[in-house]
């Protein structure tokens, strides 16, 4: 039931998505009568004169080119109330067109500079179309949240409504659409991913997707999406608090435990999956009360690894992976918070007095059933089976969105998506944070990759290279992980990717391939404890 819910708010997503652009097109609304060519000021500026349904373009503007980057158009529209739309038209195209996912709650446009993921290189540089929106509306604090149509435009229409801008510009201004179009965010545009692949899935060829949120169908793959972590966010939120000095002695310890595993003390743990710290081996003994962990430490600790249940014990919130605890519950307060507002249509909502029992089922029903918040798997594996490309990225020390998510993500494919999971590749990030950061090597630039395995045909597999602070590791496709062969530590060429105990590969679909039970990375073996 909870997937029919969901899979019909998509449903009705992509017919409303689909309707409306066709509709557009076909009546032939886009003017085309403007002069096309890039470079040209009068045509970038003629830009402003251009007609898309409910849609007001403010502004075109010419930006000349400097020594780093080609002169492009840069076009302001608002679509009808509050989607506000930017795009960049650059002179040097490669009739290439890339979607920016969103953050946090929006309110504002991302800068178009940066996309996520992508090695810091800016996307004109590539001759890609940037396009991003704010989301659907105009509030920085939140207080759309009680707005069902502003919120249904953070969910996905937001998504539809920039592309519709973003492609009558391309058409007009280059004279066709774009040939290879990307979508690329983190975090809430690992979200926004998700909901592209499942609902417009026709208008794209490869989708970068960092620490995102995906619907599930699976109980045994549960947890991964926008009402599950709001529920594990705020029973988290509940938990007591484990000090900062506290948090630091568990990491230390997990280093001390399981760093050497790949075969290098190098402060990374490469398989976090395989690291089985139980944090009791710190508890306090005798009268000692620091340099150990209390009971409530433990309990906290335990409870944001563990999945979180609902009444009738099937898994609805994912588990953190080894981040360290002191950061882990204090930052999720405003998220749990905004979204439980959106779920029960309150201007706040504290996430303290939240209860699986009283709160679970109006939240799953409200914002992955009617705001449809995160695209389904079967959307994505519908998405994948079409031969379009996905690349999943998600930090093994995230302390907001937890790594399970894209773990799970990972297995469902599995199940769910048959031939096209092979167009998928998830990347699990040792010691990275929240969409970056961390003491890994967390500069990698998968956007390129993305590039490549559209346009060049070639999967990126474990050919990347991440960039640390002095070093470099390889890019291991999940399951595998980086080990060390020998040679330069501070060189990815020391080390190999490997599948988790050293097996050639992980089966098929079944249960790992038998470490005693423990949780080996391997699909259908990763639910963390
Ligand atoms: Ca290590």
């Amino acid at each position: 039931m909870i997937t029919n819910q969901r899979q019909h708010a998509v449903d009705r997503v992509r017919i409303s998505f689909v309707c409306s652009a066709a509709a557009a097109f076909a009546a032939g609304l886009f003017s085309s009568s403007l002069l096309a060519g890039p470079g040209n000021i009068a045509s970038c500026t003629g830009l402003t004169s251009l007609q898309i349904p409910n849609t007001t373009i403010t502004s075109a503007a010419y930006v000349a080119p400097t020594a780093s980057l080609p002169g492009y158009c840069r076009v302001l529209a608002t679509v009808a109330p509050q989607t506000d739309v930017e795009v960049r038209l650059p002179d040097t195209y490669a009739n290439r067109y890339l979607h920016f996912g969103g953050g946090g709650f929006d309110g504002r446009i991302p800068n178009l500079d940066g996309p996520a993921m992508s090695g810091g290189v800016n996307p004109l540089t590539l001759g890609m179309v940037a396009v991003g929106s704010n989301g659907g509306h105009r509030s920085s604090s939140g207080n759309f949240f009680t707005d069902q149509a502003l919120v249904l435009k953070y969910a996905s229409l937001a998504l539809q409504e920039s592309d519709l801008v973003g492609h009558a510009t391309v058409q007009t201004y280059y004279g066709q659409p774009a040939q290879h179009r990307y979508f690329d965010g983190c975090s809430n545009g690992g979200k926004n991913a998700s909901v592209i692949m499942a609902s417009l899935s026709d208008d794209y060829d490869g989708v970068v997707s960092g620490d995102g949120v995906y619907g599930h169908s699976q109980e045994d793959t549960g947890g991964s999406d926008m009402s599950g972590l709001t529920a594990s966010w705020a029973v988290i939120q509940q938990l007591p608090k484990v000090s900062p000095a506290n948090g630091a002695l568990v990491y230390s310890a997990q280093l001390a435990a399981c760093d050497a595993a790949d075969g290098l003390v190098d402060g990374i743990i490469a398989n976090p999956a395989g690291c089985h710290f139980d944090p009791a081996v710190l508890a306090c003994s005798g009268n000692s009360t620091t340099g150990c962990l209390s009971p409530t430490d433990i309990q906290s600790i335990n409870a944001m690894r563990s999945d979180l249940l609902d009444t009738n014990g099937r898994v609805i919130g994912p588990p953190y992976g080894l981040a360290n605890p002191s950061t882990v519950p204090g930052s999720t307060a405003g998220l749990a918070s905004g979204f439980l507002a959106m779920a029960f249509r309150q201007m706040t909502f504290d996430p303290t007095t939240f209860t699986v029992a009283k709160h679970w089922t109006t939240t799953m029903q409200v914002l992955d059933g009617i705001y449809g918040m995160s695209g389904s798997i079967e959307g994505i594996s519908h998405y994948l089976n079409q031969g379009k490309k996905l690349i999943v990225y998600h930090g093994w020390d995230d302390p907001l969105v937890q790594p399970y998510v894209s773990v799970r993500l990972f297995n469902s494919l599995r199940e769910t998506a048959g031939a096209g999971a092979a167009n998928a590749r998830v990347y699990m990030i040792p010691a990275m944070q929240h969409c970056g950061g961390g003491q890994g090597a967390t500069n990698i630039n998968l956007l390129g990759g993305m590039i490549n395995w559209v346009e060049g045909g070639v999967a990126p597999d474990d050919s990347l290279v991440a960039q640390g602070s002095g070093f470099t590791r390889p890019v291991c496709a999940y399951p595998k992980y980086y080990k060390y062969t020998g040679g330069d530590p501070n060189n990815a060429s020391s080390f190999t990717c490997a599948y988790p105990d050293g097996a050639a590969s992980c089966p098929g679909n079944s249960q790992g391939h038998g470490n005693g039970g423990g949780n080996n990375g391997c699909p259908g073996n990763s639910g963390g404890h």
